[in-house]
């Protein structure tokens, strides 16, 4: 990056609202923003105070045509967002005052902003760490407001406290240890080696209560992969529908209705579901069922929670038995379907370790018992205020390539290997909780970070 450039760009989405906003940053903001704009009390941006509101104009310079009346923000370095000069400009909430502000500011020397540029700055002038700044744009884009928290917590810099206390711990760990590499004369007393193994140890622990904690928060951040599973007309669709409280997928008599896999979101109880509604599971000729019924064993491969859906009307069908088999050994939730009708259904031949739950996805009953079954089992504990959570695959596994090393260098310890070796295995496991700070992490895993952000955040 050229720090000394200034970017700018359209922070609000595409369409109309009643305010846009164009966003600059960078050492020239101030100068830029003068060339454009004329106040109503003739003052100019850069000999405003900082954080300050300037009302007025954003006129052309070639034509001193007006483009539009706009509320312009100055914020100067260093208690900003990015810790450069901003200046934020609300214009009126349409493509074009929005558009032309931003070509006049283009034109006056500022540069179009990359995706996540702004938050990349913020990181790269050492206001938040990596992990704060991942939570930026999870806390855009969370899917129920419990994520939102945790994205938050994250913000705030919970996550980032505990990894900096571990990384510290670890850092003197390794210290103590180098001590020992230029005097290769002399082994590590027994005193010592007991002190590092339990230092070591309290490290792991520390570890293994931030992945304990990424079960829910990658659950929270991600959504729970939910499939819905059954057979052809035991009322699949329908219950999706019930669930979302909306017409989504085609319900018919016919069976075979949905040939593909339907994927949506929903909240239960502050859980987000990624709930998908799936091609019902027999034989069949037809090329496209086939296909469909193809994509419905991947969705159950691949999903985290099954919704294995009987019809209650009906007696065990071989299918419904080879599913109830397939998914034992998957988190599954057996719904008996179609309550409101007379049951023919053998519920001693379901299993008795996984208390089925009687529904009716047209009535819309028992459906309360699903849901807070599902919320029972995946959001227990949880967030403490204060509390700290990993909800990113990307940290959970820099934790347990953490975790391995520190087990690595335990082992070794115990051993009796070179403080070299030992060192080593420190260092890898310093490097890893670095990548989730941003210290240790690589040009192009931070390029492939900030390009998931929108353009003007
Ligand atoms: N009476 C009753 N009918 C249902 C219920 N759930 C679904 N149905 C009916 O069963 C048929 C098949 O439903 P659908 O949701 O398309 O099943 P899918 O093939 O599993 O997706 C439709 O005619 C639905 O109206 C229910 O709880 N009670
Ligand atoms: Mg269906």
């Amino acid at each position: 990056m050229k720090k000394e450039d200034t970017i700018a760009a359209i922070s609000t989405p595409a369409g109309n609202g009643g305010i846009g906003i164009v966003r600059m940053s960078g050492p020239r903001a101030l100068k830029i923003a003068d060339k454009i704009f004329l106040s109503a009390k003739k003052k100019k941006p850069s000999e405003a105070k900082s954080h300050r509101i300037l009302y007025g104009q954003i006129v052309d310079p070639s034509t001193k045509e007006s483009v539009d009346e706009v509320l312009l923000s100055v914020m100067k370095a260093p208690d900003t967002y990015t810790k450069e000069d901003i200046v934020e400009i609300n214009c009126h909430g349409g493509n074009v005052p929005l558009r032309r502000t931003l070509n006049l500011l283009l034109n006056a020397g500022a540069r179009l902003a990359g995706p996540g540029e702004f938050t990349r700055r913020a990181f790269l002038n050492g206001r938040i760490d990596l992990a704060q700044a991942e939570a930026v744009l999870d806390t855009i884009s969370s899917l129920t407001e419990k994520s939102q928290k945790a994205a938050m917590s994250q913000l705030e810099g919970r996550l980032s406290e505990r990894i900096v206390k571990i990384r510290e711990e670890l850092i003197n760990l390794a210290a103590n240890v180098e001590a020992y590499i230029d005097f290769p004369e002399d082994d590590i007393e027994p005193a010592s080696k007991k002190e590092l193994n339990e230092k070591a140890l309290k490290a792991l622990e520390a570890l293994k209560e931030l992945t304990d904690s990424s079960e829910q928060g990658i659950i929270l951040r991600e959504g729970l992969k939910t499939a819905i599973i059954g057979r052809p007309n035991v009322g699949k669709s329908s219950l999706l529908n019930a669930l979302l409280e909306k017409e989504r997928a085609i319900v018919t008599e016919m069976p075979g209705t949905t040939r593909d896999v339907i994927e949506e979101y929903l909240n239960v109880g502050g859980l987000p579901l990624k709930i998908l509604d799936t091609a019902g599971i027999r034989e069949s000729h037809d090329l496209a069922e086939k296909e469909g019924v193809k994509r419905s064993l991947k969705a159950l491969d691949d999903a985290s929670l099954i919704l294995l859906v009987l019809d209650g009307t009906e007696p065990l069908h071989k299918t419904d038995r080879m599913l109830l088999k397939d998914t034992a050994s998957k988190d599954t939730i057996i719904l008996i379907n179609k309550r409101d009708l007379p049951q023919k259904i053998k519920k001693h031949l379901l299993p008795s370790d996984n208390p089925f739950i009687m529904i009716s996805a047209t009535k819309g009953t028992g459906l309360d018992k699903l849901k807070e079954r599902i919320v029972d089992k995946y959001l227990k504990g949880g967030l403490e205020p204060g509390g700290a959570m990993v909800t990113s695959v990307r940290h959970l596994k820099a934790l347990q390539k953490a975790s391995g090393s520190i087990k690595s260098f335990n082992a070794g310890l115990k051993k009796g290997l070179s403080p070299e070796f030992l060192s080593i295995e420190l260092r890898e496991a310093l490097d890893a909780v670095g990548e989730i700070l941003g210290t240790t992490t690589a040009e192009d895993i931070l390029d492939r970070i900030f390009s998931s952000f929108c353009i003007g955040k």
